[in-house]
């Protein structure tokens, strides 16, 4: 990726919502739809747990949520399923440290955005040396969105790889409130991906709303 790509998906990394139908209370391509109009720069379809759909119902709802993506110009991610994520032509893929290795999802996926979930410094350097695009950091606080989450890595994580050297476009995730935000802005993560701070709201513009609000304040610059 060119230095001003590496700028432009920084940018787009800042509001990033991560949702599938198991943790939307209604229909989530009207969430996606809401969370855009409060401000969202980028969605990830990740459809798992409990009563996830798979197959082509999986497939279905993930073309919903990116018809809506696109009709807004924001950029449509699949977690873990490459298959999935080449069928309806998504923008890129997410993986975890236990998918796929990144290097062979780098030869399928060819140039659409790879980001990869890290937990400590040693991670995030191996991952600056692999073709990714960005870095996923967390959980950075306690989640209940992810059933094998590891333990909470806390902000120092996210200052430690920032001191260690990796520049990555670096997004951080887990249990990320509008009051936390700035907190993880200072210690060095371009964005923030939510869950359950948008999913679970009653309503998921305003939430999205309010933590875009906290963001546009952490980043201010005169
Ligand atoms: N990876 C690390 S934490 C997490 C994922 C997918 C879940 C984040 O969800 P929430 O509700 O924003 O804590
Ligand atoms: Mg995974």
């Amino acid at each position: 990726m060119t230095g001003a790509a590496a700028e432009q998906l920084r940018k787009l990394l800042r509001l990033y919502i991560v949702l599938g139908s198991t943790n939307c209370k209604g229909d989530p391509a009207f969430v996606t739809a809401e969370a855009i109009r409060g401000g969202a720069t980028m969605i990830q379809f990740r459809e798992k747990g409990l009563h996830a759909r798979t197959g082509a119902a999986k497939e279905k709802l993930a073309r919903r949520i990116q018809a809506v993506c696109r009709a807004n110009g924001i950029p449509f991610i699949v977690n873990d399923d490459i298959e999935l994520a080449l069928a309806v032509d998504a923008d890129g893929v997410h993986i975890g440290q236990d998918d796929e290795p990144a290097s062979q999802v780098r030869e399928r996926i060819g140039n659409k955005w790879l980001g990869l979930s890290v937990h400590t410094a040693e991670e995030a350097k191996l991952a600056a040396k692999l073709n990714v695009d960005y870095i996923g950091v967390g959980p950075v606080y306690p989640t209940a969105s992810k059933a094998d989450a590891r333990e909470a890595c806390g902000t120092e994580a996210i200052r430690e790889i920032r001191e260690h050297g990796v520049t990555l476009p670096l997004v951080a995730i887990g249990g990320i409130t509008p009051e936390r935000v700035q907190e993880v802005v200072y210690a060095g993560a371009d964005g923030i991906a939510v869950i359950s701070a948008v999913t679970a709201a009653p309503d998921s513009r305003d939430a999205a709303q309010k933590l875009a609000r906290e963001l546009n304040s952490a980043f201010w610059r005169y």
